[in-house]
């Protein structure tokens, strides 16, 4: 049986400080794409977040035929067989595996990033410091890696820019935003490889206002 047309997105809910939703951003920009993006933060009064993503959480993406996609990763595969031009998934398996990681290494780092922020965010007799320091480590161990192998005007996956870059500069930036005094530990070529990578327009206009 034929499969049918994937339906057009309508909106991408967001927010403006979520790397995920940036990723998503990022990915669109470079397509060339004017995918509309509406702020909607997922417990915000009136948000319809949870009504198409029971897990409740931005990215979510909307689209024409009143359906939903989610996560952004699934997002990102979605805006892909869209708009395969120019193809930031490789296709190449090596190639392709290799950007995979780099995603899930990106988001990973949010999300250790976003444990650490909401955990922060609680009364301080109720913060688990075992557990911060558990998360503080994945993003030092993350932060180390990158720092390893970024160098300025070099993109991470086959020579060219694939999502490998814009979610590992989604996920650092998230670092930048929530975990500031994390990221000036050092990291010297990371920092150089994120000021040459933020010259591109959809890394710079994406970036979180600082809030
Ligand atoms: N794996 C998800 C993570 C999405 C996520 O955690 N989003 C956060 C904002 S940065 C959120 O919506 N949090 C609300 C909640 O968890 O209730 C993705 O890649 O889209």
């Amino acid at each position: 049986m034929p499969s049918s047309p994937l339906a057009r997105p309508s909106a991408l809910l967001m927010t403006l400080t979520s790397p995920y939703a940036r990723k998503c951003r990022m990915v669109a920009l470079e397509k060339g794409v004017d995918l509309p993006c509406t702020v909607e933060p997922p417990h915000a009064q009136g948000s319809r977040v949870g009504a198409l993503n029971p897990l409740v959480k931005v990215p979510t993406l909307l689209l024409e035929d009143g359906t939903s996609v989610y996560d952004s990763r699934v997002i990102v595969e979605y805006l892909e067989l869209l708009w395969p031009d120019p193809p930031l998934v490789p296709r190449e398996p090596r190639d392709r595996i290799d950007a995979l990681r780099w995603q899930a290494l990106g988001d990973g780092l949010a999300d250790a990033m976003v444990l650490l922020f909401s955990e922060g965010l609680r009364p301080a007799e109720r913060r688990d410091a075992d557990w911060e320091a558990r998360q503080r480590h994945k993003v030092r161990a993350t932060l180390a890696l990158l720092d390893g192998v970024a160098r300025p005007d070099q993109y991470l996956v086959g020579g060219r820019l694939t999502l490998a870059d814009l979610a590992t500069a989604a996920g650092v930036g998230y670092v930048g935003l929530r975990g500031a005094e994390l990221l000036a530990e050092g990291y010297p070529n990371l920092h150089a490889w994120l000021a040459w990578f933020h010259e591109r327009p959809s890394v710079r206009d994406t970036a979180p206002p600082r809030s």
